[in-house]
């Protein structure tokens, strides 16, 4: 496409941002040229988005390099060479959707359970997401996925303990005297919740940082404490303790809106009263007097405001420890408004707020199994599930994958499982993708999908309370099309002829909300924002069934919560511990998002080459010095990275940033190499920060 002149018209689109990321900015798109030829120029921030306030991220501001990447797959692509070797040849759209829909019909014609959908969160939009997908897979009977890679742990926790996904308004930070930022690199991971804590810390706030490593949030704060991973639930008891022996609880809130009895507050305090600082400060590695220090502030200080993210859920204890630390404002009534007006509380995740004007089911059509009941497939033991055999709990082998919006080769934990089950000869697979990601290398076909500023989306957020719209800025490049519109082909092709297929993505948008969101409005204002309390749960009133916040629930299966040591810890696991002393954790690199922007060089070279942080005198201990080439092994597999030595690593943890792209990494591998299958208390989640490793010279 010829580029335009600089004399070529422009014009701004409304869009917003699609990855996976608790901000969801407002997205001010740029197209310079004339109708047909249009390119876009510049992506920034809406100025007049209230929590966008005109900046991204550095990843996001280099979204048109993303989409205008040279290696975009702008075609359908059959595999020539054996899976995962990346060899393809161009076919023609028709061919690749015949072809599917045959092998496709004939697995369905045995068990169509033996289908199985693979998607995340890749865009997070609710129409390129799941609203043409699933009503294709329901039509189809495919098996279902259990969507918990991410956030499932401390979802549960969160809608167990509160009742939903719901906490404080983002914008209230910017108020508190004290935040407790919780396993949460916000600088890295949630950039514009950030800012409104640089303005309570103008405006006097101390702000603490509770994380294994000194990220660079943990530098900007005043204090940080270095726990061990896994960790916090005892933490988080022992601050319970404190409350309770200095009488630092709210009485009155937790008479009227926290569960009492044997089962509630009386059984939980008990607990609580056997963790006193030292007891905990042994399990979490740090000093007891760092306890009762936080206690103090936090019990003293108002408003007090945690930001607890999903970084401290990804160990086998992530549900009870979420649990503990979200029923701290409710025992100190840090949720109740302040005489200026403001209110602390907790804020987890948001997505829950959108409850009542999301219509999933509209979008989504569960209606279209007409009584079937397919079984569920944990997405975060793909690896696992894809080397079983048939059998009655599992049902039939899964001969089929579909994966579109997700990377797991990359992203599930232990590739060696992962990598050999989409190796199978005998396995059919199909990747929606804009790139030859690791898992599309394994792919028998891969069909080429639109970007963010190709294609109509409508997005609601986990981190604020807007509803965006997202207007395609450009016409799809080369044979792109949206995942919805693949869907609609492959529905065509399987002969599907219910009118719910035919349905476009305008008419999608239009069901996707209720009442008083409202397709007119984003399109003409590009957002919308839910009509909330900015205090809320000032007087209680969460959505639990009888008000109050829940401490536990018997006929639930849940119990009083409490410490669960991680899987791969000495506490658990001594032996183990003997042979991998060294505790990893995998958090993001600043400039990917998941495996997302790996192959963008102008990111990845920020980011350099895999590395695994490592402090110095564990690094000592095994002749490392830094930037010398290292296995990161365990009894799962090995992967390779380059050592920085850093007090960035507190002793006994070892930090390896993620996710790269096994064929950018070193030697083909990356992190999850090592991780391991086993899930967390609730939720069915992975435990990718519970794990055990020992470190050498490679
Ligand atoms: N730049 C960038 N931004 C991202 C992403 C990205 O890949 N890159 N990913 C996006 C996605 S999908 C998500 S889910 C969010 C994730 O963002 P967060 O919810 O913030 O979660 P993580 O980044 O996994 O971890 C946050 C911090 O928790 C710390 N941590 C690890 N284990 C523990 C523990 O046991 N206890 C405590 N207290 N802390 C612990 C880690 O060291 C890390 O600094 O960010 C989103 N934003
Ligand atoms: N070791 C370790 N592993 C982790 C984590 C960790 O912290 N440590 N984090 C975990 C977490 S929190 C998450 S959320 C998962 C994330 O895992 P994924 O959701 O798989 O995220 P990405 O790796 O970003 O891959 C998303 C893919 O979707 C594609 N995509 C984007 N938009 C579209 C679209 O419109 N259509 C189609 N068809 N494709 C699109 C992108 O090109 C990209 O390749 O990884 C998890 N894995
Ligand atoms: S901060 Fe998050 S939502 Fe905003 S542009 Fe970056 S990735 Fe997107
Ligand atoms: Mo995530």
């Amino acid at each position: 496409m010829p580029l335009p002149t600089a004399a070529a018209p422009t014009r701004v689109v409304h869009g917003a941002c699609p990855h996976d990321c608790p901000d969801t900015c407002a997205l001010k798109v740029t197209v310079q040229g004339e109708p047909g030829a249009e390119r876009v120029i510049q992506v920034q921030g809406w100025q007049e988005h209230e929590t966008t306030h005109g900046a991204l991220c550095t990843k996001v501001s280099r979204y048109a390099e993303r989409t205008y990447h040279p290696e975009r797959v702008l075609h359908p692509l059959k595999r020539v060479g054996p899976k995962g070797s990346g060899q393809f040849e161009r076919i023609g759209w028709d061919q690749a959707l015949a072809e599917i829909a045959a092998r496709l019909k004939a697995i369905a014609t045995r068990d169509p359970q033996a289908i199985l959908p693979y998607s995340y969160a890749g865009t997070m939009g609710m129409i390129q997401g799941e609203s043409m997908a699933a009503r294709f897979f329901h039509q189809l009977g495919a098996s279902r996925l259990d969507r918990t890679i991410c956030a499932s742990a401390g979802g549960a926790a969160l809608a167990m303990t509160y009742g939903g996904k719901v906490g404080m308004r983002v914008q209230q930070f910017a108020h508190a005297k004290l935040i407790l930022i919780w396993g949460s690199n916000s600088i890295a991971s949630n950039l514009h919740f950030w800012t409104y804590a640089q303005q309570a810390k103008r405006h006097g706030a101390k702000l603490v940082c509770i994380d294994p490593r000194r990220t660079e949030t943990a530098d900007k704060c005043h204090q940080h404490i270095a726990l061990r991973p896994g960790s916090d639930g005892a933490l988080a008891l022992a601050l319970m303790h404190e409350l309770i022996v200095h009488d630092r609880l709210d009485h009155g809130y937790i008479a009227r809106h926290v569960q009492t009895g044997p089962d509630g507050w009386d059984g939980l305090r008990a607990r609580a009263l056997q963790w006193p600082p030292e007891r905990a400060a042994a399990v979490c590695g740090i000093e007891a007097e760092v306890i009762r220090v936080l206690a103090q502030d936090y019990a003293t200080t108002r408003p007090a405001a945690i930001r607890l993210n999903y970084g401290m859920q990804r160990v086998r204890g992530g549900g009870n420890a979420v649990r503990l630390i979200a029923l701290l404002p409710c025992l100190t009534g840090a949720w109740r408004v302040d005489a200026n007006g403001a209110a602390g509380g907790l804020l987890l995740s948001s997505s829950g707020s959108y409850a009542a004007v999301r219509d999933d089911a509209a979008l989504q059509r569960p209606d279209l199994l007409a009584g079937r009941n397919p079984r569920t497939i944990n997405m975060s033991t793909i690896g696992a599930d894809l080397l079983r055999h048939a059998s009655p709990d599992f049902g039939p082998r899964i001969e089929a994958v579909i994966v579109y919006n997700s990377n797991p080769v990359a992203v599930a934990p232990q590739s060696p499982e992962v990598v050999a089950g989409f190796r199978r000869d005998d396995l059919y697979t199909v990747v929606l993708e804009h790139f030859l990601t690791d898992t599309a290398d394994h792919a028998d076909i891969v069909l080429p999908a639109t970007s963010q500023l190709e294609h109509l989306d409508v997005h609601t957020s986990y981190g604020h309370t807007d509803v965006l719209i997202n207007e395609p800025a450009i016409a799809p490049l080369g044979e792109a099309l949206p995942n919805t519109e693949i869907f609609r082909r492959l529905a065509a092709a399987m002969g599907y002829d219910a009118p719910c297929f035919h349905d476009r993505d305008e008419q999608l948008a239009r069901v996707a909300f209720k009442a008083p969101i409202d397709i007119d409005t984003l399109r003409r204002d590009g957002w919308q924002r839910l009509p909330l309390p900015d205090t809320p749960f000032a007087d209680g009133g969460f959505p639990t069934p009888d008000g109050r916040v829940r401490i536990s629930a018997p006929a639930l299966g849940w119990g009083l919560p409490d410490h669960v040591a991680p899987w791969e810890s000495a506490e658990s696991d001594p032996a183990l511990a003997a042979r991998y002393p060294l505790a990893m954790i995998s958090p993001p690199a600043r400039h990917f998002l998941n495996s997302s922007f790996v192959n963008v060089k102008s990111l990845r070279d920020i980011e350099a080459e895999p590395v695994v942080e490592i402090h110095p005198d564990d690094a000592a201990a095994r002749g490392l010095v830094d930037g010398v080439p290292v296995r990161v092994h365990n009894d799962r597999g090995s992967y390779h990275a380059t050592a920085r030595l850093s007090t960035r690593a507190r002793p006994g943890v070892v930090n390896g940033l993620g996710i790269w792209w096994r064929k950018l990494g070193l030697r083909g591998t990356n992190v999850n190499e090592v991780t391991h299958q086993r899930l967390t208390d609730m939720g069915h989640a992975p435990c990718f920060y519970d794990v055990l490793v020992e470190v050498e010279a490679a």
